[in-house]
């Protein structure tokens, strides 16, 4: 099947869907303080499709930009009803960033669900690397904006380091498997990412953390924010709403 041919009806189709996972705070009562949006693809013919399948062919083909912007859409729409203060995590491309009218795209959206610029966070990952140049302007168009960003899978890529250097982020998401790491060998990766980010400022948090014994190290290194199977599995909309406090 060429997926990446179905694509265009899909969207316009609505096949696509969301799951969100928690995002908790690691301290005392591990509130939620927001979600990553997760899309899938429920596929007439081959069931539920998880991205790996459909977002390399998407960024290949240039797809990726109506894709995404159905992602903000269905996000932004959403989260309109939630409370004030819970924030969302939204993966992007860096091919979105090419677009000389995504900031203004982003913009628009937020205006009309009523949502403020800094309850999203935009991750990025290594996996298609920010140019310099336009893309870079694009995305401090969107910081000025109050927009958030978080690099992705941190710690796994090549360029990691340079790519903090160059592209101005809020957040590192510590990858998982530093964050599963055993104490005695990968977890000096990350305490020094847990060093790097208060060295600059930046929020930390851990990702696929699976065991109390994870998240007790990772809050002891001074992760203060994970997800991860031990609290929450992605899950869809209505169910992750249940878990938030009720609007005053
Ligand atoms: O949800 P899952 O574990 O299958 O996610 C696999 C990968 O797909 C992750 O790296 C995640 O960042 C990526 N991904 C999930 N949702 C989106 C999306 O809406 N847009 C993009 N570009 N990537 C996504
Ligand atoms: O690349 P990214 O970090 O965006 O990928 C997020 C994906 O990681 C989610 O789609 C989810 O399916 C997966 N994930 C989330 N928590 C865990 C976890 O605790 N363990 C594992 N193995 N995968 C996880
Ligand atoms: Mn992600
Ligand atoms: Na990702």
């Amino acid at each position: 099947a060429d997926l990446g041919a179905e694509l265009p009806g899909a969207i316009r189709d609505d096949q696509l869907f969301l799951l969100f996972q928690p995002i908790v705070a690691l301290d005392g009562d591990r509130r939620v303080l927001g979600a990553e949006a997760l899309v899938r693809w429920a596929h007439p013919a081959h069931g539920t499709l998880a991205p790996d399948a459909f977002i390399p062919v998407a960024e290949r083909t240039g797809m990726i930009v109506p894709l995404s912007r159905w992602v903000l859409r269905a996000v932004l729409s959403r989260m309109s009803a939630w409370p004030a203060g819970t924030a969302v995590n939204i993966n992007i491309s860096a091919r979105d960033l090419r677009e000389p009218d995504f900031a203004e795209t982003v913009a628009g959206l937020l205006a009309e669900h009523g949502v403020a610029p800094g309850r999203v966070t935009l991750e990025i990952t290594e996996s298609m690397p920010v140019e310099p140049g336009e893309s870079l302007a694009v995305l401090r168009d969107l910081r000025d904006l109050g927009v958030k960003f978080a690099l992705d899978d941190f710690g796994t890529g090549s360029s990691t380091l340079s790519l903090l250097h160059d592209v101005p982020v809020d957040e590192v998401k510590l990858d998982r498997s530093f964050s599963q790491a055993a104490p005695d060998d990968r977890l000096t990766v990350a305490a020094g990412v847990a060093h790097l980010a208060q060295a600059m400022s930046l929020h930390a948090v851990a990702e696929g953390v699976e065991t109390e014994e994870q998240a007790e190290r990772l809050r002891g290194l001074g992760y203060r924010a994970a997800q991860g199977y031990l609290f929450a599995r992605p899950m869809p909309a209505a169910d992750f709403e249940a878990m938030l406090p009720l609007t005053s």
